[in-house]
């Protein structure tokens, strides 16, 4: 067998949370274009809806269910249903997030709580769901889509910062756990993206010049660009395959550079 059919996901099942667009939407459509079912969440039909279109519209036959990954409920019922309707999980994306910024001090603690809701506690609640299977099957992928965040820290983003820093641990306990089933836990670390997520950081400015964020983006980053979730797609698929059978508990940054550079010295 050549080396390159280990990244085929050809007969793989794999469900990638909030995945109507964005990043979700991107990792998802390359793990179809390398041979993978695809199923995928969102929390309103309307956005589910929209999200088939968009994989019909590439080619993709995808698999759709609303479901809130942060309703314990709802995700076991989501998780029989793809088992009855499609199939046993090969592969699991923890994609879907949400981020408030807001000064750690101005924010409530339910806002605190809902961002570790949907960043920490739903990863957790979506990988307990579909870890029994894979035990069962012999073999699982988790990916857990972490955040430059998890290493660092920025005014504004307390909530995210700590759970994208505890899902890195989570991604590394789940490894712990359930390496000895055959089961690798990686995440994937995004530098900053151009997705909706990030738009309110890349907004022209009232006299058309560049967001300050946005070039202070520019100026830490070495490839000085933003990211595009295209970026990420190579990476999923490495570790959704059988290439990355012996890589476990690891996450992978792809921020054009970001963390290994101090910074572009000001003109
Ligand atoms: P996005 O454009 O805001 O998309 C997030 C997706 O998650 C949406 O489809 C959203 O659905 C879904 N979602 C949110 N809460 C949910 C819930 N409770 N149940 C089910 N689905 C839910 O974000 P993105 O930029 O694509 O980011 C995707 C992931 O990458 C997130 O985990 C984010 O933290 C991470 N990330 C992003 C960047 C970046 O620069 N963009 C960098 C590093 C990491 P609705 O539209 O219905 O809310
Ligand atoms: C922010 C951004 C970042 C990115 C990403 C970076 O406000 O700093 O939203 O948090 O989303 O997580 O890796």
């Amino acid at each position: 067998m050549s080396y390159v059919e280990n990244f085929s996901l050809k007969g793989k099942i794999a469900l990638v949370t909030g995945a109507s667009y964005g990043i979700g939407f991107a990792i998802a459509s390359g793990l179809a274009k390398s041979g993978a079912t695809i199923v995928f969440n969102d929390i309103k039909q309307e956005l589910v809806d929209k999200g088939l279109d968009a994989y019909k519209e590439a080619g993709i036959e995808a698999y759709g269910y609303v479901c809130d990954v942060t309703n314990e409920e709802q995700v076991n019922e989501l998780v029989a249903k793809i088992e009855k309707e499609v199939g046993v999980i090969d592969i699991l994306v923890n994609n879907a997030g949400i981020i408030k910024r807001i000064p750690m001090c101005d924010m409530t603690a339910a806002e605190f709580r809902q961002v570790i809701d949907v960043d920490l506690n739903a990863p957790f609640i979506v990988s307990k769901a579909v870890i029994p299977s894979m035990i069962k099957k012999g073999h699982g992928k988790i990916i857990n889509i972490c955040s430059m965040m998890s290493e660092l820290g920025r005014e504004t983003v307390s909530a995210y910062a700590a759970a994208k820093g505890g899902l890195k641990m989570l991604t590394r306990n789940i490894c712990s756990e359930y390496g000895e089933h055959n089961i690798q836990c990686n995440g994937i670390g995004p530098g900053y993206i151009a997705t909706p997520q990030t738009a309110p950081l890349r907004e022209k400015q009232p006299d058309g010049s560049r967001h300050p964020f946005d070039q202070f983006i520019i100026a830490k980053t070495p490839a000085a660009r933003w990211g595009t979730p295209e970026d990420l797609v190579g990476p999923a698929v490495f570790l959704a395959s059988d290439a990355s059978n012996f890589v476990n508990g690891h996450v992978l940054y792809v921020d054009g550079g970001i963390l290994a550079y101090i910074g572009k010295q000001p003109q």
